[in-house]
């Protein structure tokens, strides 16, 4: 019915969100640069440009838009390629969502732009923006579920016309991770709809604080699965193709997934360890949900080492680890992934140290936790979609990569491993020394403790700007890609599983009972703290606008 080419029509739409994706890279990644020079104390920003506006911006650059758009460009190309051409119907609320995605967001940049939304990408109350800044987001938002529905219709008709059949384990993924994201936007629309709108418009005069938190990482902790899972589909079903080998198992594929749905939105609080308000019991509920969610992880990294493990052993290696030795390393659609994996291992680790409830004391709002997400988003998966780059976008485009291009993404590899190796370990130490995050050069009157974080400081100077760099060479990486590569036929790869997989049982697909069970824990991790917190709310707090 179709071939393993993804239609033009549908390329065009993934790739005009990924030239949004790498705008945003470009944007957010010279923010960054500016943010760690600002912070070795030896550099001013010019003008009138206030360091926690150009925070906002590499934060809303980096983590909403460059990921939403870049996943939602990378679903839409895998539905079109493993469940057949998007209907026009389909295409065409694609086009709408990156429209109101694209529009949102560039209201929203007008405003951090204008000064007057410094609140950062968590965009705490009390801190008050501009309305207009929560308006782009919003949008970004709706956006996204025009997008979701669209996708939810391809599978659909697929399920209709497919009867009986298992669906394709990549669509299957996407569908659970848009599922998820909606279900986890309900939160942030809440938030904006009922309360920072009417806030920020004037209507009320106050917000409740911890409702509005409560309710951000509601949706804060699935959205960085949201990020995830598109780097875990890579891992599980692109990463065995590449290298030649098998997928270990279809059916752990998709538990793990499902495991995913089910934990990743019943654990916010392990973001708000630290704050008054909740009890500790739910806290502790909400942490014992987190550990939970860490099974899949782990499942993951078991399955990915049977890939590699199989595969090594098939092309005749012996010993505990001599399948290493036969990995492509010179591919860099493997390459740039598997350092991503790499990294994830104690990206992971620390994230573990995070939700044990007494350590988070330790590291709670020091530039530890900024350590623990350059790890895990900006190196795993962003080193993963970059790996992806290097096939999709030729795919598309009708290109080849060719080998001098290779090369140099193996060299951005490892200028970017390089990079954040510096960045990512100091800021990890500066947290243990009590280094704060979210905060700009300060001396502290001279205090020791502020003069002993200063050459961590520098090392993370030092790290980000040769992260600079590698943002530099994917950018002429993916130009090259997108306009100048040879014409020619690329693969846009697909694993097949193991024959010794066992059968993937059709329970799988019963939505009615994994969504009920989502809820089922949403509920029973959130109702009764968000009762207490309303019935015994403290006086809402008027807004503030401290830069
Ligand atoms: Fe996190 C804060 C806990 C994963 C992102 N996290 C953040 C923030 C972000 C973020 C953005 O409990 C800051 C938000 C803010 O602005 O305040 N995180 C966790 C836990 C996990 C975790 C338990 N985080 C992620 C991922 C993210 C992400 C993934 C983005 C993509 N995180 C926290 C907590 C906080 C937090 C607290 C709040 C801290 C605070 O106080 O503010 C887990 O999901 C991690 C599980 C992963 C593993 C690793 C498995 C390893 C694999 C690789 C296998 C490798 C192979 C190659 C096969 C256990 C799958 C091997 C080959 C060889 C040869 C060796
Ligand atoms: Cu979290």
């Amino acid at each position: 019915m179709w071939s393993n080419k993804v239609d033009r029509k549908d390329g065009k739409l993934a790739m005009a969100h990924l030239y949004v994706a790498f705008i945003a890279l470009l944007l957010g990644g010279l923010a960054g640069l500016l943010q760690v020079l600002v912070r070795t104390g030896e550099f001013q920003l010019p003008g009138n440009i206030g360091y926690y506006q150009i925070l906002t911006v590499h934060g809303v650059l980096l983590a909403l838009v460059l990921t939403t758009f870049f996943i939602i460009g990378f679903q839409f190309a895998g539905l079109s390629r493993t469940a057949g051409t998007l209907s026009s119907g389909v295409r065409k609320a694609g086009w709408i969502g990156f429209w109101l995605m694209t529009i949102g967001t560039a209201i929203t940049a007008t405003f951090i732009l204008l000064n007057e939304a410094s609140v950062l990408y968590t965009f705490y109350a009390p801190l008050q923006a501009h309305p207009g800044f929560y308006i782009g987001l919003t949008l970004v938002v709706v956006g996204s579920w025009v997008s979701g529905f669209g996708m939810f219709t391809h599978y659909s008709k697929w399920k209709k016309t497919n009867k009986g059949k298992v669906t394709p384990l990549l669509s299957f993924m996407v569908i659970i991770n848009m599922v998820m994201w909606l279900v986890a936007t309900l939160g942030v629309a809440a938030a904006m709809l009922v309360q920072f709108l009417p806030w920020s418009l004037g209507f009320v005069d106050t917000i409740d604080v911890l409702v509005s938190r409560t309710l951000f990482w509601y949706f804060g902790h699935p959205l960085v699965y949201f990020w995830l899972l598109p780097a875990y589909m890579v891992w599980y079903v692109i990463i065995p193709k590449i290298i030649g080998g098998k997928i270990f198992s279809d059916a752990l594929a998709r538990l793990s997934f499902i495991l995913f749905l089910l934990f990743s939105i019943p654990v916010g609080f392990h973001h708000q360890l630290t704050e008054p308000g909740i009890d500790p019991t739910w806290k502790f509920i909400q942490v014992a949900l987190t550990f939970m969610v860490v099974i899949p992880s782990l499942m993951t990294a078991f399955s990915l080492f049977a890939t590699f493990e199989l595969y090594g052993r098939s092309k005749g290696a012996t010993g505990l680890f001599g399948w290493f030795k036969k990995l492509p390393w010179g591919d860099a659609r493997f390459f740039a992934p598997f350092v991503g994996m790499l990294f994830f291992i104690p990206a992971g680790a620390g994230g573990l140290v995070n939700a044990s409830h007494q350590l988070n004391q330790v590291v709670h709002n020091t530039i530890w936790v900024t350590g623990h997400f350059h790890l895990t988003l900006a190196t795993s998966v962003i080193l993963t979609f970059f790996g992806i780059a290097y096939w999709l976008i030729p795919h598309l485009t009708g290109r080849v990569m060719t080998k001098a291009m290779n090369k140099l993404a193996i060299v951005q590899t490892i200028v970017w491993s390089v990079g954040m190796f510096f960045m990512s370990s100091a800021m990890h130490a500066a947290g243990l020394l009590g280094a704060p995050r979210r905060s700009s050069f300060s001396t502290y009157g001279d205090a020791p403790q502020a003069l002993e974080w200063i050459p961590y400081q520098m090392f993370q100077a030092i790290g980000g700007s040769i992260l600079f760099l590698g943002i530099i060479l994917i950018l002429i990486i993916v130009i090259n890609l997108s306009f100048f590569a040879p014409k020619g036929e690329t693969d846009f790869p697909i694993g097949e599983t193991a024959e010794q997989a066992e059968k993937t049982p059709a329970i799988f697909e019963n939505w009615k009972l994994w969504i009920g069970v989502t809820i089922a824990l949403i509920l029973f991790a959130y109702t009764v703290p968000f009762i207490d917190m309303i019935q015994n709310a403290p006086p809402g707090s008027k807004g503030f606008k401290f830069w």
